[in-house]
């Protein structure tokens, strides 16, 4: 096998990769005609609550001087920590400077109040088109909360929606904080009691089939802790099972779980305060097996919990893997797990999803992750090529289209 022939095949899925526009299945972002909510521009993107942790980490005692500061003096700290004191290699500082490369901005310019202008002739609208075409991003998925207050005025005042901009509808405060919850929806009108007795179970659905049917979401999620298990007597799986699964198979909405998060492990850090924890990928198996007619999508948050995870989507068709979320969003790792899944799931996954909460970092993101999914596709048609197996241009465009939200599209089609 001529290395040539390698090349010229490498060099085309590149390429290809590059340039196939991506359905970013998750992430915080909102449409701009959310407002205020929308999160752009250098200040929101150094004050990431990645880099909040990353620069906390070069200081002694109380982090309470930092949150005294406003955004701005935020900023200008933790330019100074981690860009100017020190060179910015984590994978949350790279991708402040990948992103002023992708803007036209020269990185070596180092002055924050300089590079601050450069944003200032923008507006969220035009922004966010400008992004969303550098960064090669066909449709976004927002994570939406009707529990939120400032989002949910947005919702019931009625919004003129971006086209490239879906919605998912997120039950953490649902699931997860039921008291506090049920009282919620219970001043909205939802006949629901603490104690999940009466027409609560059915309440419930009719709260989840309004706002389903008012954001037009395309799938519901929670994010669950390492500990939680299936089968088990708890609010949250009461729920799941004869709320959420039912409603899911009535409204064709498959339902996400982000698992392995341990929530505020140091307050001190306030968003950044999250952590990890190895989870149990046995219960999503008896999920998945007893509830068969509804479409499970599933990210982990512990490296431990990955080939695990494979194995349990070869097992059952309803279960889609997506994403090297959050702590496994860097390029050591998603190299790692994309040649796993490829290797375990073929094409049957979604390798990745950005997270985005700054409008900006789609640009980073997705610049960071292309290359690396590029190389490990371009290997496995190198391997298929040496038997070969020789892969047209078309074809890898279809793979790398279903790669890249694709098969997401088609796994939660109702
Ligand atoms: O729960 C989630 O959806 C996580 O992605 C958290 O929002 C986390 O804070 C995050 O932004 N991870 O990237
Ligand atoms: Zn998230």
């Amino acid at each position: 096998m001529s290395s040539e022939r390698h090349a010229t095949l490498r060099q085309i899925v590149h390429e290809v990769v590059e340039h196939t526009p991506v359905f970013d299945i998750h992430t915080h972002l909102f449409d701009p005609a959310f407002g205020a909510l929308v999160s752009w521009g250098i200040d929101d993107l150094l004050t990431y609550h990645y880099l909040i942790a990353e620069s906390l980490r070069w200081t002694r005692g109380s982090n309470d001087f930092f949150w005294a500061l406003n955004k701005t003096q935020q900023a200008d700290w933790i330019w100074k920590q981690l860009f100017i004191e020190r060179s910015p290699v984590s994978e949350a500082c790279r991708g402040v400077v990948t992103t002023l490369r992708l803007l036209g901005i020269d990185p070596k310019e180092r002055d924050l109040a300089a590079l601050r202008k450069h944003f200032e002739s923008w507006s969220a609208e035009t922004y966010t088109d400008h992004i969303l075409k550098i960064a090669g991003v066909r449709k976004v998925c927002m994570t939406n909360l009707p529990f939120d207050d400032s989002e949910r005025v947005v919702w019931e005042r009625g919004l003129k929606r971006h086209p490239a901009f879906v919605a998912a509808l997120r039950l953490d405060p649902l699931l997860l904080e039921w008291d506090k919850t049920a009282a919620q929806l219970h001043g909205w009108g939802y006949d629901v009691r603490g104690d999940l007795s009466g027409k609560t179970i059915d309440e419930v659905r009719r709260f989840l089939a309004d706002w389903t049917r008012k954001i037009d979401s395309q799938y519901c999620m929670v994010s669950l802790p390492p500990e939680w298990a299936f089968p088990e007597e708890s609010v949250a799986n009461r729920l799941i099972q004869e709320a959420v699964l039912p409603h899911g198979r009535e409204h064709g909405q498959a339902f996400a779980m982000m698992i392995g998060v341990r929530r505020g492990v140091n307050p001190a850090l306030r968003m950044a305060g999250d952590s990890v924890g190895e989870a149990d990928v046995e219960s999503v198996e008896r999920l998945c097996a007893e509830y068969p007619d509804n479409q499970f999508l599933c990210t982990m948050l512990a490296r431990e919990n990955q080939h695990g995870l494979c194995v349990a989507a070869r097992k059952f068709k309803n279960l889609h893997v997506f994403g090297c979320w959050w702590f496994l969003n860097n390029p050591s790792l998603i190299e790692e797990l994309t040649r796993m899944r490829l290797e375990l799931l073929g094409l049957s996954v979604t390798p990745q999803h950005s997270d985005c909460r700054i409008m900006d970092q789609l640009a980073y993101k997705w610049a960071h992750s292309r290359p690396i999914i590029a190389e490990v596709l371009s290997e496995k048609y190198s391997d298929l090529a040496d038997s070969n197996w020789q892969v047209s241009r078309a074809e890898i465009q279809r793979d790398v289209h279903g790669l890249l939200g694709g098969e997401f599209e088609r796994f939660i089609s109702r």
